[in-house]
């Protein structure tokens, strides 16, 4: 090879949303007979194919990884030289406008590490065909327009694999000659390849049943390996509760006899709404007390609960092109979080949401990768599955239903359901059945769909002569490829309050000007303003507000997450000074300490678990995200210092917080985990002050707790402190739970995310641990994604964190491209990094980038990252 071929990284071709087209054929039947087998897997596939419309272009299949046996039209065998293969694709140049297609092809799911087409997990076979993964199991038109009914029949050893699934209801089984059986599976429903799965295995299950609002029986079954087998109760029942809210809701009932759910190990994602047939992460379906954390439980019951949304959100409503990936993901996780709020407290989701958006989105936003909601142009769809599309996309599916009401937004769902049932539809559909259904005009609304960027929203206010006048000016940054953006229109939520606490005035601003201004007359005097209450746009403030009205606001507002929020500024108004001067601010801490003080001696805590998240301080990332330039050195310094100081300072009302909490005296599920989270939060801190007696209290905990989220806590504060027996500790919890994945999953995420400079240390010995490995993507996020968001223990002046985590990118890309991708996300940010670590971190994408055989996933973030 010449070096320059070396040197000059491949391209990877974009495709853009202003070029769809309207597919050539479609495809309205799919028979499929599988012969599953490790190595070689023959797949039949039988389809009814029409032209689209008047064209006499050829029919071009997409493939990929497929060893193809034969292909015939209408029952007569196409000879090798009447069409034409390639490593993506099959084009049959001459064909009927109607026929039959016969394509036999040949797969080894054994060997597929990307686990994406047909794959073997545990021994067992799973698929995951979400974007483009159907296109590795036979050729076919994989787009997500392309809707036809499917029929499978599934042909495997009866001893390996009695579990025979496929998507819709069952039709028939019965044993076959030499030890083999078969399955066949009907789904009536036109669905999109996407949703294809098949599942076969040895697998167990437990079953319950679902009586939907119009009458109809659904027996609903989780299946997963023996070992597991007494860990799905809580999935069953999250997932008849979910079923119950989208009839409550949004009038939507289930359409199948049956509804199926696997667990499996390995698994690139949370879960898969396959249709009928959900394949999931084991993480988001198994929980026990023993082994699951109350923070386990419920991002279970809010996996469980998305994928069941998507039956009418994604899956009978689909998306016409992967551009419009928002308008199943967004509007699914915006009802996740929804039934999510109605079924604990709405303020604690709100203020954990929020976090996640920040964290995440608002990261994504300021880098090289940002996008609008819908964005224009992609090289590899699976780098889109974003924290914008579907985080930022939930944001603005939520601020529709704040600008229309709850009643109009339903009367707009209900339509777009109706109007467009088994249909592939656009984001413009969706907002036109709003408009439609509600009568507001939502023209400059649909920006929040182009433009990408985080705005950022000036509040200021004048008082006089009884009359408040506040100024709201909006500004978003220029993004790649975008600048000078139009105004958004968002609503804006305010509330006044009265010297003594009175909430004056409630109300929703519609702003939708680069500037304008808002009254609010008869004030007997001046108010305090509350702004962004349920932060109901997603937007940066820029407010200056006293802290005495923060004060007053944490004291009276009734919206925990602007209590929250409030706390949070003063913590930052205690922090962000430091971060360049080295030196704390003594009334800054005073006021954070006071406040603290204050929330913990408040005989009636309004809610146990935002009070919990009220004494938590700004997490290290969104510290980072509203820097101008990161110093992750001085961050951390900053932040241990102003938790090592109130752990101190407070430490008898810690101490009393945690001895009043440490009781089992509510009976509810959910007010016993607030309390949890109370007690350890206040654990956390008593273990801060470094006192030998609470790191006993905490090693009490650890041995004696009932459940996973008390000795989890215990176990991770004294493991992220310095706990002079932290090595015998953490010896302890392997040798006990060695063999639960999921608990050693933890093991290694808490080790890797010490923080401190020692990280690099115990991450190089954990990648050599024999229960390591780069082929199970949940145990490379708990080592090498838990030491990438490690302020402390990943950011080094050496670099060599960086260099660590390129290095595995390299071996892990030639496993799992899509899970090396999303590591190498993390390195996005640099140049909003300090030196020396914004030139270490250019450095090792340069080194990425000059390794010729790298996945299109790795390509595109890596050549994004780089660009100017
Ligand atoms: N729709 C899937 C995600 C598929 C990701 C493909 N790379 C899970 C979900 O959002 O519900
Ligand atoms: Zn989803």
């Amino acid at each position: 090879m010449l070096e320059n071929d070396v040197s000059a990284p491949a391209m990877n071709t974009t495709i853009y949303l202003k070029e769809y087209q309207v597919p050539d054929f479609l495809i309205s039947q799919v028979d499929l007979e599988f012969v599953l087998s490790p190595d070689n897997t023959r797949v039949k596939s039988r389809l009814k194919v029409t032209r689209n419309g008047a064209h006499d272009r050829a029919l071009t299949l997409c493939g990929e990884k497929l060893t193809l046996i034969s292909v015939a039209i209408n029952d007569e065998s196409v000879a090798a030289d009447a069409y034409e293969q390639t490593d993506m694709s099959l084009k049959l140049p001459a064909v009927p406008n109607e026929f039959e297609l016969v394509i036999e092809t040949e797969i080894a799911p054994q060997q597929n590490t990307e686990l994406s087409g047909l794959y073997r997990s545990s021994g067992n076979y799973c698929t995951q065909c979400e974007a483009e993964g159907f296109r590795r199991i036979t050729y076919f038109l994989d787009r997500p327009d392309v809707l036809a009914e499917y029929r499978v029949r599934i042909v495997a050893p009866k001893a390996a694999c009695p579990v025979l699934l496929s998507n819709g209801n069952p039709v028939a089984q019965g044993d076959g000659p030499d030890g083999l059986h078969w399955a066949q599976w009907h789904d009536p429903h036109p669905k999109p390849s996407y949703l294809f799965a098949l599942v076969a295995g040895d697998l167990q299950f437990i079953e319950d049943q679902f009586t939907t609002m119009s009458g109809r029986d659904v027996a609903l079954k989780i299946y997963t390996q023996s070992a597991y087998i007494n860990k799905c109760a809580h999935a069953m029942a999250s997932l008849k509760r979910s079923m119950a809210w989208d009839e409550r809701v949004y009038g939507r009932e289930y359409d199948l006899d049956i509804y199926n759910i696997v667990a499996v190990d390995d698994f690139n994602m949370g879960a898969m709404e396959n249709k009928g047939l959900n394949v999931f992460n084991t993480k988001y379906v198994l929980a026990d007390t023993d082994t699951a954390t109350d923070a386990d439980y419920e991002a279970v019951e809010s996996v469980i609960a998305h994928e069941y949304f998507h039956n009418w959100s994604g899956n009978r409503v689909t998306c016409r092109d992967w551009f419009q990936l928002s308008l199943k993901e967004g509007f699914t996780v915006f009802r996740d979080q929804e039934y999510s709020a109605d079924l604990g407290s709405r303020a604690v989701k709100r203020i954990q949401d929020v976090q996640v958006l920040r964290a995440f989105q608002f990261k994504e936003d300021s880098g090289p990768m940002a996008h609008p909601i819908r964005p224009d142009s992609y090289q590899e769809i699976n780098n889109f599955y974003t924290a914008t599309v579907y985080q930022k996309g939930a944001e603005v599916i939520r601020m529709l239903h704040r600008l229309l009401g709850a009643d109009a937004f339903r009367r707009g769902t209900d339509l777009y359901f109706a109007d467009f049932d088994g249909q592939a539809v656009t984001t413009e559909d969706f907002v036109h059945a709003l408009e439609r259904a509600s009568g507001v005009d939502l023209t400059q609304f649909r920006r929040w769909y182009s433009q990408a960027g985080t705005p950022i929203i000036k509040v200021e206010q004048h008082f006089g002569d009884g009359v408040l006048t506040l100024s709201l000016q909006q500004s978003c940054p220029d993004t790649p490829g975008q600048t000078d953006k139009l105004p958004f229109h968002m609503p804006i939520e305010v509330a006044l309050f009265s010297p003594d606490g009175k909430k004056l005035v409630a109300q929703t601003l519609s702003f939708n000007q680069a500037e304008q201004q808002f009254r609010f007359d008869n004030l007997a005097c001046k108010p305090v303003v509350s702004v962004l209450r349920y932060f109901s746009a997603p937007v940066k403030l820029e407010y200056k507000q006293s802290n005495a009205d923060r004060l007053h606001l944490i004291k009276y507002e009734d919206d925990g997450f602007v209590r929250w929020e409030s706390m949070q500024q003063l913590c930052l108004a205690m922090i962000q000074p430091a971060l360049t001067t080295g030196e704390l601010d003594p009334r800054a801490y005073q006021r954070v300490r006071d406040a603290f003080e204050a929330l913990m001696t408040d005989p009636n805590p309004s809610d146990k678990a935002v009070l919990a998240e009220m004494l938590t301080l700004p997490p290290a990332a969104y510290i980072a995200e509203l820097a101008s330039r990161v110093d992750p050195a001085a961050i951390s310094a900053v932040r241990d210092r102003c938790i090592e100081r109130l752990a101190k300072d407070l430490e008898k009302y810690f101490h009393a917080l945690y001895a009043d909490n440490n009781t089992a005296l509510d009976t509810d599920a959910q007010s016993l985990a607030a309390r949890r989270m109370l007690k350890n939060r206040a654990l956390f801190y008593l273990v801060e002050t470094g006192q030998t007696a609470y790191y006993a209290l905490a090693s009490h905990q650890y041995h004696a707790a009932s459940n996973m989220t008390d000795r989890l806590a215990a176990f991770t504060a004294l493991v992220q402190s310095h706990y002079p027996d932290r090595d015998a500790l953490i010896s302890d919890f392997y040798e006990t739970w060695q063999h639960e994945p999921l608990v050693l999953d933890k093991w290694f995420a808490i080790q890797a995310m010490r923080p401190s400079s020692e990280a690099l240390r115990e991450v190089e010995d954990l990648l050599h641990h024999s229960d390591f490995t780069l082929t199970n993507p949940n145990r490379v996020r708990s080592v090498l994604g838990a030491f990438s968001g490690n302020l402390a223990g990943f950011h080094r002046l050496d670099g060599k964190g960086y260099a660590l985590l390129v290095d595995y990118v390299i071996k892990l890309d030639q496993i799992n491209p899509q899970i090396a991708a999303r590591l190498v996300s993390s390195l996005n940010s640099w140049r909003r990094f300090t030196e020396p670590y914004a030139s270490r971190m250019r450095t090792e994408l340069a080194r990425l980038n000059m390794v010729s055989q790298l996945s299109s996933d790795v390509r595109e973030v890596v050549s994004k990252a780089l660009s100017v």
